[in-house]
C-alpha cells in the first residue's frame, strides 16, 4: 500500500529551548488507551520542544520525592470531556472526569507552551479549566469508496481506496490532528450512499471498520457511517424500505445487532434521505420522524445515535414558479415534526436555508425547533468559497452564525446557546463540518485552508474563542514564532472571507457559479435550472422577493426578525438581495446605488486578492520553501481568478443595465 508523505500541520513541533535539564516524570492514576496516547503525546512534544525526556512512574510517591513533571488524575466534579490544568514551578497536574479530558488537557498544555513560547517550563505558572461547549463536535467526510471525494479539493480519500477501508499511519496522523482540537466524532463516508458504499455496513468491512474505530476511540473519537435508507432492499433483498413495515424494522434491528457485535465502538449512522435523489420515508408516504425513529429504535440498545439531515428540498423546480422556494423547504418539512423525534435522533441543519453560499441568513429552523436535538452543519470544504484554491478563512463567518439571535422564546436564544443544548436542555447537540481534507501532502490543498480545519475544532470546543485568537494559535503552531509571518498571515486570513464575498455574488444572492463543479463565475449558470437557485435579475432589478408578497420565507423567522427581514429598509444590507427584489438604482446606506455597489465591491475584491499575492511574496525566506511556493501558486491563481470574477460579474450587470460605472473603470 502506498503511504504518501504528509505534513504534521499544526502538530509540527519545533524546538523552543534546549535547557539540557533532567527528564520529567509523569504519573497517571487513570489507565486506558486514551491515557497511553496522552502520555505519548506529551513525551513526543517535550522531546522536540525542550529536548527533555518524560519518564513514566508507577507511584505518585516517587513523584513527590523527585519533583518536576506531570500528574494525571480523575476528578468527577469536572464536566464531561473537560479538564483542569494546574502548573506551578515545574509541577503540572491535569485532572478530568474521563480519559479524553486528560488528552484534551495535554493538547491544551502543548498548544499553550508553543503559542506562549514558554522557554522554561520549570518556572512556568499556568491554570486552565475547560469543558467543551458542545457535546458533539463532528466531521463529515464526503469520501467515496473508490477513493474520490465529493466536493473534495485536496486529493483523494485517505479512508478509502478501490472499495477498501484504509487503516494506516496516515489515518493515525489524521486522528491525532483532529483530537488535538477536540473533535470527537467522524463520519467517514459520503452522505450520498450508493453502490459499494451501501455495503459498508456488511461483513466485508467489519474487520477494517473495527480497527478504524479502535484507533479513533484511542483518541476519544467516535466512528460513524452514512447509510443508505434503502439498505433493506439493496442489501437485504426486501421489496420495501418502508419504515413502518415490521420486516423493515426487524431487518434494521438485526443489522444493528450484527454491526455493533463486530464494531462495538461505532457511534451511529448519518442519513441523507429524500434529498437530491436519495431514497427516504417519502417514498412510502411516511414522515421523516417515522424514518429516523425507526432507525433510532434499532440502534438504541447499543447507545447508537441517528443523525438525520434536514437538507430536504424540491430539486426538480421550474424557474417560472415564483412561489416554491427552496429556502423554505427545511422549515416546512421539519418544523411540524418538532417533538416527534426520539431522543437518540439528532437533526443536522445546514447553517443557511440554501447550501453553504458565501452569505446566507441563518436557517430559521434553529429558532423554531424546541423539543429536538440539533447540530449545526457548516462546510469547511470550500465548495462555494473558492475550493481551497482561494483563501477563505471561514471562522469569522461561523462566529457570526453562532452569535445570531434567533429570538426563540427564551433569553438563551443564540445559535450558540441552542447547539450547546443550554436553551432547551437537549443533550445531543453540537456542531459538524463537512471536512476539507484529502491525501494531499498538506492535507487541505491550500496550506491556509488548514486554518479552517483547526478553527472548526477549536470553535466547536470553545464557542467563545474569537476568530483572531484561533487564527493566531494556528499560525504560530504551523509557521513558528515569527511576528512578521504571524501579522501578515493573520491579516490575509481575517480579510479573506469579506474579500471573497466582494468579488463573487453580491448582497447575499449567491449561486452565480458554474453549474455542477461550482467553481468560477457564471451569473445565469443556475438561473433557469431545476435546483431552485434563482437571482431573478432583469434590466431594472435583481433579487428574490421572500417577503409575504413573495415566497413568504421571511415569515419563518420569529418576531421581530420576520419584520426586520421583510422590510428592505431594515433588512441587513449584506442580505438585501436574498430577501428582496430591488432596483439597481436603489440607494444603499453608503449612498451608493445597488449597481454602483456591485461595481465597486468587485473592483475592490479583485484588488484585495492582488494584495494577498504581494503580501504572501513578502514572506519568502521566512518559512519552509515548499509551503511558501505551493501557497504562492495558489495566491497567483486567486489573483487572476478574482479578476475574472470581477470582469464577468461587472460586465453582466453593465450589459443588462447599460449604466456606466461612476468611476469610469473598464467594464466590457
Ligand atoms: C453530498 C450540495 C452539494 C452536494 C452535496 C449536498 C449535500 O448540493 O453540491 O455535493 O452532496 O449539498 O449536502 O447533501
Amino acid at each position: 500500500m502506498v503511504t504518501m508523505e504528509y505534513t504534521d500541520c499544526w502538530l509540527l513541533y519545533k524546538e523552543i529551548s534546549d535547557t539540557n535539564k533532567s527528564s520529567l516524570l509523569i504519573f497517571s492514576s487513570m489507565e486506558g488507551k486514551i491515557i497511553q496516547n496522552a502520555i505519548q503525546e506529551l513525551t513526543t512534544a517535550f522531546r522536540i520542544l525542550y529536548n527533555r525526556e518524560v519518564t513514566l512512574i508507577n507511584e505518585e510517591a516517587d513523584f513527590k520525592e523527585k519533583s518536576c513533571g506531570f500528574i494525571m488524575k480523575a476528578n468527577s466534579s469536572i464536566g464531561k470531556e473537560g479538564y483542569c490544568i494546574d502548573c506551578k514551578e515545574g509541577n503540572c497536574t491535569i485532572t478530568s472526569a474521563d480519559e479524553v479530558g486528560i488528552l484534551y488537557g495535554v493538547f491544551d498544555l502543548i498548544r499553550t507552551l508553543i503559542t506562549m513560547h514558554v522557554e522554561d517550563v520549570d518556572t512556568w505558572t499556568y491554570r486552565q479549566e475547560k469543558v467543551p461547549a458542545c457535546a458533539i463536535r463532528m466531521l463529515n467526510h464526503w469520501d467515496n469508496m473508490d477513493g474520490s471525494i465529493e466536493r473534495g479539493y485536496s486529493g483523494n480519500s485517505f479512508f478509502f481506496q478501490e472499495n477498501d477501508v484504509l487503516v494506516n499511519e496516515r489515518t493515525k496522523a489524521y486522528v491525532r490532528l483532529i483530537a488535538s482540537v477536540g473533535i470527537n466524532a467522524v463520519v467517514i463516508n459520503n452522505v450520498n450512499v450508493k453502490g459499494a458504499a451501501t455495503e459498508l455496513i456488511s461483513s466485508r468491512y467489519y474487520t477494517n471498520l473495527r480497527q478504524l474505530s479502535e484507533l479513533f476511540t484511542s483518541y476519544g473519537v467516535k466512528l460513524y457511517v452514512s447509510i443508505n435508507f434503502a439498505s433493506p432492499m439493496e442489501l437485504g433483498g426486501l421489496d420495501t424500505a418502508d419504515p413502518c413495515e415490521e420486516n423493515v424494522r426487524s431487518w434494521w434491528s438485526k443489522k444493528a445487532e450484527e454491526i455493533w457485535a463486530n464494531v462495538p465502538d461505532l457511534g451511529g449512522f448519518l442519513v441523507k434521505a429524500d434529498s437530491e435523489g436519495r431514497p427516504g420515508p417519502f417514498n412510502y408516504g411516511r414522515t421523516h420522524a417515522d424514518g429516523a425513529n425507526m432507525l433510532a429504535d434499532a440502534v438504541k440498545p447499543y447507545g447508537g445515535l441517528i443523525i438525520w439531515r434536514c437538507f430536504v428540498y424540491n430539486c426538480m423546480q421550474d424557474w417560472r414558479d415564483t412561489k416554491t422556494d427552496r429556502a423554505k423547504a427545511g422549515f416546512d418539512h421539519f418544523k411540524p415534526l418538532d417533538g416527534q423525534f426520539v431522543d437518540n435522533v439528532i437533526l443536522q441543519i445546514k447553517n443557511g436555508p440554501m447550501d453553504f453560499q458565501v452569505r446566507e441568513p441563518v436557517s430559521p429552523l434553529f429558532g423554531s425547533l424546541k423539543k429536538t436535538n440539533m447540530i449545526l452543519e457548516v462546510q469547511i470544504a470550500q465548495e462555494y468559497t473558492g475550493q481551497q484554491r482561494h483563501v477563505c478563512y471561514l471562522i469569522p463567518w461561523f462566529k457570526e452564525i453562532l452569535g445570531f439571535n434567533t429570538y426563540c422564546d427564551t433569553n438563551q436564544g443564540t445559535v450558540r446557546d441552542i447547539i450547546s443544548g443550554r436553551t432547551y436542555g437537549n443533550k445531543n447537540c453540537g456542531m459538524v463540518a463537512v471536512a476539507n481534507t484529502g491525501n494531499d501532502a498538506n492535507w487541505t490543498g491550500h496550506d491556509l485552508a488548514a486554518a479552517n480545519l483547526y478553527g472548526f475544532g477549536r470553535l466547536a470546543f470553545d464557542t467563545e474563542l474569537t476568530a483572531e485568537q484561533i487564527a493566531i494559535e494556528w499560525i504560530t503552531q504551523t509557521f513558528g514564532n515569527n511576528k512578521t509571518v504571524e501579522e501578515t498571515i493573520l491579516k490575509i486570513l481575517m480579510m479573506s472571507w469579506p474579500t471573497y464575498e466582494k468579488y463573487t455574488a453580491p448582497l447575499g444572492i449567491g449561486w452565480m457559479v458554474k453549474p455542477n463543479d461550482h467553481y468560477g463565475p457564471d451569473v445565469d449558470g443556475y438561473e433557469y435550472d431545476r435546483w431552485g437557485t434563482y437571482h431573478r435579475a432583469d434590466h431594472k432589478a435583481i433579487g428574490v422577493d421572500r417577503t409575504e408578497n413573495g415566497t413568504g420565507y421571511c415569515c419563518q423567522y420569529n418576531k421581530p426578525l420576520d419584520s426586520i427581514y421583510s422590510n428592505p429598509n431594515t433588512c441587513p444590507e449584506e442580505l438585501l438581495l436574498f430577501f428582496h427584489h430591488v432596483e439597481y438604482a436603489s440607494v444603499l446606506s453608503s449612498g451608493k446605488t445597488v449597481l454602483q455597489h456591485i461595481y465597486d465591491t468587485h473592483f475592490e475584491g479583485a484588488n484585495e486578492a492582488e494584495q494577498f499575492y504581494e503580501m504572501w511574496k513578502s514572506l519568502q525566506g521566512s518559512m519552509n520553501e515548499d509551503a511558501y511556493e505551493r501557497t504562492k501558486a495558489r495566491f497567483s491563481h486567486q489573483r487572476d481568478h478574482a479578476k475574472e470574477w470581477c470582469d464577468v460579474i461587472n460586465s453582466y450587470f453593465y450589459r443588462k443595465t447599460g449604466v456606466d460605472d461612476l468611476q469610469g473603470r473598464k467594464i466590457y
